[in-house]
């Protein structure tokens, strides 16, 4: 980890260091591994610096057939640090296990792991210059330069516009203009629809034919939580008993308690509901620990080790995820 690391953090890779990271795997493991742009940033869709959005795509290339999947998205809210990490060092356990541990080895032969490592990376890079920021850059209507962007976690375009989402563009929800507005989430949403476009999983409710499984989680901190669909309303999700009990094991991994996300607080136009609402992909959200700015030993010691656990547990149940 190079002299730009976050002041203080230095256990936290810079969106530049993740993407080297990211970059040095392809390199190192050319048959298991790839480093593919899907998007912009917003800032790079206008010319002005900015960021390719890029996928670290996990999976044995020599072997066929419809292979489960996860996703997995970080940082979409650019200041909660601990998840590009954990999600990036997700990526290098699995890649330096391949070949020795038995598991290991099945689940990247027989799945694939598609990994979001910096999911807002013009937000992040405002929080590594010292600010506590969330959304985006995209400024619409806001003047006040320190409270403008699109919180990304608003904008998906299931359910875009109802409660828990502000429509001022200074607010730290706002929504965005429309459903899907800003091109980091039309980036993934795209991602999502191209990577589960046969997905028939729990969210689903009409007759479509069974299809290949998989599982979406979007990772965010802080509170020490897993969530699932919906945030917008109580009703339980069609479905809602597979959804929660999934969920409910990946908090015993965790140790994190397991709820419906309208029960933190209410929101819309969030990752997770439009991954299920939209696409039917069983689809949680966790909270890492405890801070924004959570220590490295307690990243090392307490974050990393329980939510590896989790990931691994989620991996080997994407195949069946909603048959339990
Ligand atoms: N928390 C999430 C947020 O976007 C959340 C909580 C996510 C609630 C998804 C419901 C659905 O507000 C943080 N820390 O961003
Ligand atoms: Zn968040």
């Amino acid at each position: 980890v190079t002299s730009q690391s976050i002041s203080g953090y230095a256990c936290y890779r810079t969106v530049e260091e993740t993407y080297a990271s990211a970059q040095s795997l392809v390199t190192q493991y050319p048959n298991l591994a790839s480093w593919s742009p899907i998007g912009q940033s917003w800032l790079k869709t206008q010319g002005r610096g900015g960021y390719d959005m890029n996928v670290l795509r996990l999976t044995n290339r020599n072997t066929g057939g419809t292979k489960p999947k996860m996703v997995v998205t970080a940082a979409i809210h650019g200041r909660e640090y601990t998840t590009a990490e954990l999600v990036t060092r997700f990526g290098e356990y699995l890649l330096a296990n391949y070949g020795k541990d038995a598991d290991v080895t099945w689940m990247l032969d027989t799945q694939e792991v598609d990994l979001i490592l910096q999911t807002n990376p013009d937000g992040r890079k405002k929080a590594e210059a010292g600010a506590l920021w969330r959304k985006n850059v995209n400024p619409y209507g806001c003047s006040t330069a320190s409270k403008q962007g699109t919180d990304l976690n608003r904008n998906f375009s299931f359910a875009w516009g109802g409660g828990g989402a502000s429509t001022d563009p200074c607010n730290e929800t706002f929504r965005g203009v429309s459903g899907g507005s800003e091109p980091e989430v039309q980036t993934v949403q795209n991602f999502l629809k191209a990577t589960f476009a046969d997905q028939r999983g729990p969210g689903r409710t009409d007759a479509a034919p069974a299809g290949t499984p998989g599982i979406y989680l979007d990772i965010h901190s802080y509170s020490d939580l897993v969530l699932w669909p919906w945030g917008d309303t109580s009703t339980v999700a069609p479905n809602g008993t597979a959804l929660q009990s999934l969920g409910r094991k990946l908090a015993y991994f965790n140790g994190y308690t397991p709820e419906q996300a309208v029960g933190l607080y209410p929101t819309s136009g969030t990752t997770d509901d439009f991954a299920y609402g939209e696409l039917g992909v069983a689809a949680y959200t966790i909270e890492l620990g405890s801070a924004f700015f959570e220590s490295c030993s307690s990243f090392t010691s307490d974050v990393l080790p329980k939510n590896q656990a989790a990931l691994l547990y989620a991996l080997r149940t994407a195949r069946a995820p909603y048959q339990l």
